[in-house]
């Protein structure tokens, strides 16, 4: 679609300045900042090395077109899957084969803006993915995820994948158990059961980059924030970033206690009796079948 100096967008599809008439980049944007600010906090926690790790970020009509043009579509790319459900919605995603490492430096060619089209099999690229690049592999766990999430909390925006040291290590040496596992990280800190008390969702190494561990993730995804890929990483989500990564920060933080402590005399624990005494004076709805008596 073609757009004349006058107006509203220039003919790259930027929407033009309103003062100064040159376009606003939408790598200045508040949502690619705080975007690129969190892949590289991640990176920068040593959780995601390589391309190991991958975000997503369901983005507003209106603050996409503070910036583009939506009916400017750069190219479209086929998803080889299908979500009708989240048809016309904006995301801003990381690249595949793309380095957290690099998303600050160059976040147009790292990450890109798609919106999912009408039928659900296409992301039409609004902007980003500059050298011909296209969202991450792991795209039907974060779409599929994302549509259990709003299923359940129509306001989470927020999908991301990690490779955290801590819990990919607990994962070699706990029994991958949601119940068993999920206990373990609300002993190792007082307040994790209050940050996560639905517990943590775990499946069995499967397949990644695939559409069934996708589903698999999505299914988890209706009742948990905190899905664990069986040695492989984590899937968090959320409303906010902050929310997102409190949560994986939070369940990182109890698998680093539990590495150093368990092979050692443990003379202290946090009793059952006590976390249930947190979860009911902080009002939390918490998986009661997830402790013991
Ligand atoms: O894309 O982490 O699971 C890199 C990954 C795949
Ligand atoms: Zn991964």
């Amino acid at each position: 679609m073609l757009y004349q100096e006058t107006k509203k967008y220039d003919l790259t599809g930027f929407r033009r300045g309103s003062e100064a008439g040159a376009p606003q980049s939408v790598a200045q944007s508040a949502f690619v900042k705080e975007f690129v600010q969190m892949t590289s906090n991640m990176y920068r926690l040593g959780w995601d090395e390589r391309n190991g790790g991958n975000l997503s970020y369901l983005l507003k009509e209106e603050e996409v077109a503070q910036y583009l043009d939506p009916d400017c579509v750069i190219r479209k790319i086929s998803l080889g899957f299908r979500v009708p459900e989240l048809a016309g919605k904006f995301f801003l995603v990381t690249g595949t084969q793309k380095y957290f490492r690099n998303m600050e430096s160059d976040p147009e060619t790292n990450t890109g803006i798609i919106r999912i089209s009408a039928d659900g099999s296409e992301g039409e690229l609004l902007w980003g993915f500059r050298d011909g690049g296209k969202p991450t592999s792991e795209l039907p766990a974060h779409l599929m995820s994302h549509i259990a999430r709003l299923s359940v909390d129509p306001d989470n925006r927020v999908v991301l994948h990690s490779h955290p040291t801590n819990i990919l290590a607990m994962n070699f040496v706990h029994k991958l158990d949601e119940k068993a596992f999920t206990r373990t990280l609300w002993k190792m800190c007082t307040e994790c059961i209050v940050v996560f008390p639905e517990g943590v969702g775990i499946l069995p190494w499967m397949l990644c980059g695939t559409e069934s561990i996708g589903e698999a993730t999505a299914q988890k995804m209706k009742s948990f924030r905190v899905v664990i890929w069986g040695m492989h990483g984590v899937y968090g989500a959320g409303k906010t970033f902050d929310e997102a990564f409190g949560l994986v920060e939070t369940v990182e933080k109890a698998a680093q206690i539990y590495m150093l402590t368990a092979h050692l005399q443990q003379i202290n624990t946090i009793e059952d009796r006590q976390m249930r005494e947190l979860a009911e004076f902080f009002g939390v709805k918490y998986r009661k079948d997830f402790l013991e008596d």
